[in-house]
């Protein structure tokens, strides 16, 4: 998104651009922090986590994993190790979805691909660390008096498991070359993107040690707000360069995967992730002006362009 066009989404007292690039590089320092060194060994499998780790995403799910627990009156810090286990789980799912055996794509945010640089063995390996390393952080995090260590790993583990994340990316591969109907593809979109995103607000509130009303806002936000940044994705999917979206743009039409715009057309979908939007916006209301943050992203992440 360009500078002018996110500046405008700024709302009085709440700048989304200094917020967004001041969480992205604690973010960046946490994951430095917490993960091994590229020259540990053995040095190839750090290397490669490392790639796919700093190459430039957009730290969504860590920046709402943050603003979650600020809105609920915590601290960033608590929240960084967490916020750091899903951006561990989101890139190990994107380096195993780029492998020529699922989605096989030759790049990713703007770089080659992790197994075009080391090779699939590696790349399967990375993504597999990664996933592992997210538990190791959630296991050593600093645990709470409502939200104790089983709590938290089982929050990662529902959301990334085989009923959540990986189910979302089966129905995926196996809706290809198929007519499926709006409401499968609400099934997929649930578990393959919004289930993480929730899963990241619902963390950064237990980093907070939320109340169970808070906790509720901060699902009903996430889940809203997740199932809206699919439906943005597919757009972007068929309306940007891959040059801007930093991955071969139009690849869900070519696979012939189902989105929304395949199913209800561009107008609508768009009119579909505003009233999704509005829906997290709702869900809010009972977080107060804490939840600025999360507003200002939610509407950045409707109004992005990559
Ligand atoms: C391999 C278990 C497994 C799951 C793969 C992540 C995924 C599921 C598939 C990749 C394709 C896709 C459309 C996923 C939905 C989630 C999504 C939109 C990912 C891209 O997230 P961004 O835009 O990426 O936040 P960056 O690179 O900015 O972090």
């Amino acid at each position: 998104m360009s500078k002018t066009s996110r500046s405008k989404l700024t709302g009085a007292g709440f700048d989304l651009e200094k917020f967004l690039a001041a969480k992205t590089a604690e973010v960046n320092k946490g994951l430095d922090r917490l993960l091994p060194s590229e020259k540990c060994k053995p040095a190839t499998i750090h290397r490669a986590m490392r790639y796919s780790l700093f190459a430039g995403g957009k730290r969504v799910r860590p920046a709402l994993c943050i603003a979650a627990a600020e809105a609920c009156g915590g601290k960033e810090a608590d929240a960084i190790p967490l916020a750091c286990a899903v951006e561990c789980i989101h890139t190990y799912s994107l380096i195993h979805d780029d492998l020529p055996a699922m989605d096989d794509d030759d790049y990713r945010r703007g770089k080659l691909t992790n197994h075009k640089v080391f090779g699939e063995g590696i790349a399967v390996l990375a993504g597999d660390a990664l996933l592992t390393a997210a538990f190791e952080l959630a296991a050593k995090c600093k645990g709470w008096p409502r939200y104790g260590h089983q709590t938290i790993i089982l929050e990662l583990a529902s959301a990334s498991g085989s009923l959540q994340l990986i189910a979302g990316q089966v129905a995926d591969l196996e809706g290809e070359g198929k007519t499926i109907s709006a409401k499968e593809l609400q099934y997929i979109h649930e578990r393959k993107t919004s289930a993480l995103l929730r899963c990241s607000v619902r963390l950064g509130g237990m980093s907070a040690n939320c109340t169970a009303a808070q906790l509720k806002a901060l699902t009903d936000f996430g889940y809203n707000v997740g199932l809206a940044f699919q439906v943005i994705d597919d757009i972007l999917d068929v309306t940007q360069t891959s040059d801007k979206l930093g991955k071969t743009a139009g690849k869900d039409t070519k696979a012939q995967k189902a989105t929304y715009p395949a199913i209800v057309g561009l107008q609508k979908s768009r009119e579909i992730a505003e009233r999704l939007t509005n829906r997290a916006f709702a869900a809010l209301k009972p977080l107060g002006k804490g939840a600025s943050a999360l507003h200002g992203l939610a509407e950045y992440l409707l109004k992005r362009d990559r």
